[in-house]
């Protein structure tokens, strides 16, 4: 038996502690860029990560898609729903101590099975949140975030808290209430709503505004009630733009912010900004994480890769550097996350069948975000983009552009400005040499 074991069953025999071995190391199962205590911008690469697994991909995502059944093997999943569950939390901190990952996320029914009342499913999950907690103080390995499944069952064809039936989103409100009893339990750091279905596929049927009210009178419910029980952390809202609904009231993070804003929740709702779902909204990664950062209310990071050929979230793993570069400057520059981490919301591919593969995905993500530090910090050392990029707006660092920040200035003002100023002298936005010192930077 591994010497890293920690549960009652061993699923991934055979595969140790995950090392540090460097870029030249030909160890498929070594990290070639994530070094954890490798200080890089004054802080231990593991301190600007935390990075975490995904229970739901991990353990129940089974590489099944819309045209087929499941691929990938589950030697946890056996007939006995307590068993199961066990077995899944032994192989959650099996794989988060072998990965040297600090942090597991998980929703409510990937850790428990769904009783016949919302009093039982609170019991079931009372059940495995003991098993987690045993496991945590085992491993040292902590909760970075749980949410609830309020969109699978049939029930939520309609949406959870935005449900046009109120025993519905009764039903969304218990699961809410006892996965932030878990929560606090297992001393989560974070606590994260997704959209799920709150969205609508058809305005003929749909009250949007009565919709949007009761997500936010339910958002300010969940908040009043972690508060009361002793949640200290923030609440996360994960932004989507479409998928399951045609159109997710989280659309993006922009979309998010002024809803946050617009109810008075923005002093306990942060962001929660995955790659793919950025994509999805016609944004870069970066485009979204800039906003969240500029608002002072960038989260936590859900960090997987969506193909750019496909049109929908494909949850891959992280594998281009450029990218994680972009955004880790993001991160960079905004001192980091508000409390939360790097959450691999990542599954195998259909294909990729071999137990090893969930190690050897977990290494390529946790690699590619480290090469996107060291990167982001060479870009940042070199200066000369953000020289190039603070120069672009000189004329409002001094005389009438510094009042105009300042809001100093009327309209009449801007006009004798103009006037006296005549026709302005075109600047370059410098693109293409920028484009070029990146590549410079990066492999010169
Ligand atoms: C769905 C998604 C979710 C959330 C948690 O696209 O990203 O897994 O991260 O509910
Ligand atoms: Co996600």
């Amino acid at each position: 038996m591994s010497e890293y074991f920690v549960g009652n069953k061993e699923f991934f025999k055979g595969i140790g502690k995950v090392k540090y071995e460097g870029p030249h190391s030909d160890n498929p199962f070594a990290f070639k860029f994530y070094d954890p205590e490798k200080i890089i911008a004054g802080t231990k690469m593991k301190e600007h990560f935390k990075f975490s697994l995904a229970y739901w991909h991990s353990f129940m995502g089974d590489g099944s898609d819309p045209f087929g059944e499941g691929t990938i093997a589950h030697p946890w999943e056996t007939s006995d729903p307590l068993e199961t569950a066990e077995n899944k939390a032994d192989a959650c901190f099996e794989v988060t101590s072998k990965l040297g990952l600090e942090y597991y996320c998980f929703h409510d029914r990937d850790a428990a099975w769904e009783g016949d009342s919302p009093a039982e499913s609170e019991k079931n999950l009372q059940t495995v949140t003991k098993m987690l907690k045993e496991r945590q103080e085992a491993t040292g390995v902590k909760l970075l975030w749980n949410t609830v499944n309020a969109f699978s069952h049939p029930r939520y064809a309609n949406g959870a808290a935005t449900n046009p039936d109120f025993d519905v989103l009764a039903q969304a409100g218990a699961q809410v209430k006892a996965a932030l009893d878990a929560n606090v339990t297992l001393g989560g750091e974070n606590y994260v709503f997704w959209g799920g279905r709150e969205g609508y596929m058809s305005l003929w049927n749909t009250d949007m505004k009565r919709e949007l009210d009761h997500l936010a009178t339910f958002l300010g419910m969940a908040r009043d009630y972690g508060r009361k029980i002793g949640f200290k952390g923030n609440f996360l809202i994960e932004p989507k733009p479409m998928e399951p609904t045609t159109h997710q009231y989280d659309y993006d993070a922009a979309t998010v912010l002024g809803f946050l804003r617009a109810t008075g929740l923005d002093s306990d709702f942060l962001l929660n900004i995955e790659a793919n779902h950025a994509t999805l909204a016609g944004h870069t990664f970066a485009h979204d994480l800039q906003l969240a950062a500029d608002a002072g209310m960038l989260g936590s990071i859900d960090a997987n890769r969506g193909d750019l050929f496909v049109g929908w979230d494909t949850d891959q793993f992280p594998a281009n550097a450029y990218d994680t570069m972009e955004a880790m400057l993001v991160v960079l520059k905004n001192g980091g996350l508000k409390g939360g981490g790097f959450n691999f919301d990542a599954k195998l591919r259909r294909n990729s069948t071999d137990p090893e593969d969930l190690f050897l995905a977990h290494i390529g993500g946790m690699d590619t975000f480290a090469l996107g530090l060291i990167l982001a910090d060479k870009m940042m050392q070199d200066g000369r983009i953000d020289t190039l990029r603070k120069e672009r707006y000189a004329s409002f660092d001094s005389g009438k552009g510094s009042e105009f920040e300042k809001g100093n200035l009327n309209l009449e003002d801007l006009f004798a400005h103009a006037q006296h100023t005549g026709e302005p002298q075109r600047t370059s936005g410098k693109q293409e040499l920028i484009e070029n010192i990146i590549n410079q930077v990066l492999f010169g």
